[in-house]
């Protein structure tokens, strides 16, 4: 018989199928023409697949259009990313939010900013980084797992939607996740003592059900971002906060750098937009315009 159903993990060249019409999750390994090549299947995938009517095997036939996709992590249809991000231990690193914030907007889902572990530091320094955010324009959640610190809120964020939480490793993901739907028991790591970074403890993508409704895929974490896909021109549009701005520009094109009466300078100097997130812009601008030109070269 043939169903359908959405991956919900894959591992060891398998994938673990929640089925629609038998309601029970399937073991499935891909046919020929759909596997193996890396990246072929991603969690998240609506699938067909056929079946026996006992055992617990099936085989994945064919992959249906995804809606929306992110390659870091991979992981197909969600409505939105929750970007993680630590305000200590490890450090914040907001080259790396805003790239991530980059690069979701340019596919197409919605973020939400999420900082972790709020008992780790003073309500100066929440209060800063949650301001740069919610002032961008970004819904910007401050939490911490161990003290149950805005949990409620990021449930109320996840009902009913189907969400990838993104960040680097040991930014909290996993504890958060355990945090707003316990049961599922995600292996929490330790960071490493000397430099205090994550070790990677979440080696796949895994989706899990939320019992108000919907979805949340928790994912391994990461450093390296690659964004040389986007052109310089569609940069600007992907920092929120400066939209508003962009038709205020004396030139069609303006990439706001270098240009006169750049309605989005303006904005900078007036403190209208953040010096902060503006000097990532331009640093990201610069990397696009090299990706181009080498790409022409
Ligand atoms: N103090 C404090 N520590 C936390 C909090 N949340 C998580 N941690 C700790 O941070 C470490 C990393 O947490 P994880 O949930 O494994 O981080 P992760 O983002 O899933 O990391 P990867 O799976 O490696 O990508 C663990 O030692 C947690 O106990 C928090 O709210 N407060
Ligand atoms: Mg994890
Ligand atoms: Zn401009």
């Amino acid at each position: 018989m043939y169903d359908t159903g959405i991956v919900m993990r894959i591992s060891g060249g398998l994938c673990w199928v929640l089925t629609d019409a038998r309601g029970d999750t399937l073991r499935c390994a891909a046919r020929g023409n759909v596997k193996k090549r890396e990246g072929r299947v991603y969690v998240g995938d609506r699938v067909r697949i056929s079946c026996g009517t006992g055992g617990d095997g099936g085989v994945l036939e064919e992959v249906l259009p995804r809606q929306t996709y992110l390659t870091r992590p991979q992981v197909a249809n969600v409505d939105q990313a929750i970007v993680v991000m630590s305000i200590a231990r490890p450090e914040p690193n907001l080259y790396l939010l805003d790239r991530l914030l980059v690069l979701v907007d340019h596919s197409r889902l919605d973020a939400v900013v999420c900082f972790t572990k709020a008992d780790l530091a003073s309500g100066g320094e929440h209060s800063r980084l949650v301001d740069i955010y919610s002032g961008a324009g970004y819904r910007t959640i401050l939490t911490s797992a161990r003290a149950r610190l805005g949990i409620r809120e990021l449930s109320a964020a996840l009902a009913g939607k189907t969400s990838v939480f993104a960040g680097p490793s040991g930014a909290g993901k996993s504890a958060l996740l355990n945090a707003v739907q316990p049961g599922h028991d995600l292996a929490e790591g330790e960071l490493s003592a000397r430099i205090e970074r994550g070790r990677h403890t979440t080696r796949e993508v895994c989706l899990i059900p939320l019992d108000g409704g919907g979805a949340v895929a928790d994912t391994p974490g990461f450093s390296v971002l690659d964004i040389e896909s986007i052109k310089p021109r569609e940069l600007a549009v992907t920092f929120r906060e400066m939209r508003e701005h962009l038709a205020g520009c004396r030139f069609v094109g303006c990439v706001h750098n270098a240009e006169p009466e750049c309605a989005v300078k303006s904005a900078v100097e007036e403190g209208r937009i953040d010096q902060g997130r503006y000097g990532r812009y331009l640093m990201f601008l610069e990397e696009l315009s090299e990706a181009e030109k080498r790409q022409y070269r």
